[in-house]
């Protein structure tokens, strides 16, 4: 078990923090609105196509570029944040396809780490991704150990779609479960974990 007070790096600034060897304390926001903002962001190019995620200017939001001849197999995952048990969170982002009549898909995943297999934890089933317009995601998390965690957006889009891109990924703790009163409040809402709640 590590010591978080001594995390005064993400107070210094979103712009240059780095993640190598500290988590991030929640609040968490990445709006991608300079290039800089996906360096803290882990890309894992599954299917080594060199078609992946990166920051893309024209929408100002993180994208994952097609493949002519393959379908994606693609990973943009958080840094590492650090979250407790008995605190309700809440995760939320958008997403949009980069062509009205190029339907993307994806899937999110969380877990302990910045690999494929730390993925483990399944927050939004495969989803289609269709139209120009933004979709919110939002999705109660919780956890059963303290630990730093990182979330996964995993592109599957088929061949020869066009651009699925994320955007205002989000990480907030909403809530305690500490007192008795707003547990009894909060099971409804914990009962929904992953699911989603689309606006
Ligand atoms: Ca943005
Ligand atoms: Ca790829």
């Amino acid at each position: 078990m590590k010591a978080y007070t001594e995390e005064t790096e993400s107070e210094e600034g979103f712009s240059n923090y780095k993640a190598v060897g500290h988590a991030l304390e929640a609040p968490f926001f990445e709006d991608f609105e300079d290039p800089s903002s996906i360096a803290l962001f882990t890309v894992l190019d599954v299917n080594n196509d060199e078609k992946t995620w990166e920051w893309n200017p024209s929408y100002e939001a993180a994208s994952c570029m097609f493949n002519e001849a393959q379908s994606a197999n693609d990973w943009l995952i958080t840094p590492s944040i650090h979250l407790e048990p008995n605190y309700l969170y809440n995760l939320s982002y958008k997403v949009r396809a980069g062509l009205a009549d190029y339907m993307e898909r994806i899937e999110v995943y969380y877990g302990q780490g910045n690999k494929v297999e730390s993925m483990t934890q399944k927050v939004l089933d495969k989803t289609d991704v269709i139209g120009e317009q933004y979709k919110v995601y939002e999705h109660d998390i919780t956890v059963g150990a303290d630990g730093n965690y990182n979330f996964g957006f995993h592109s599957i889009s088929d061949a020869d779609r066009y651009y699925l891109i994320v955007d205002s990924v989000q990480i907030v703790k909403s809530s305690s479960f500490a007192a008795p009163d707003s547990v009894q409040g909060l099971k409804a809402t914990a009962g929904e974990q992953g699911a989603m709640k689309a606006r």
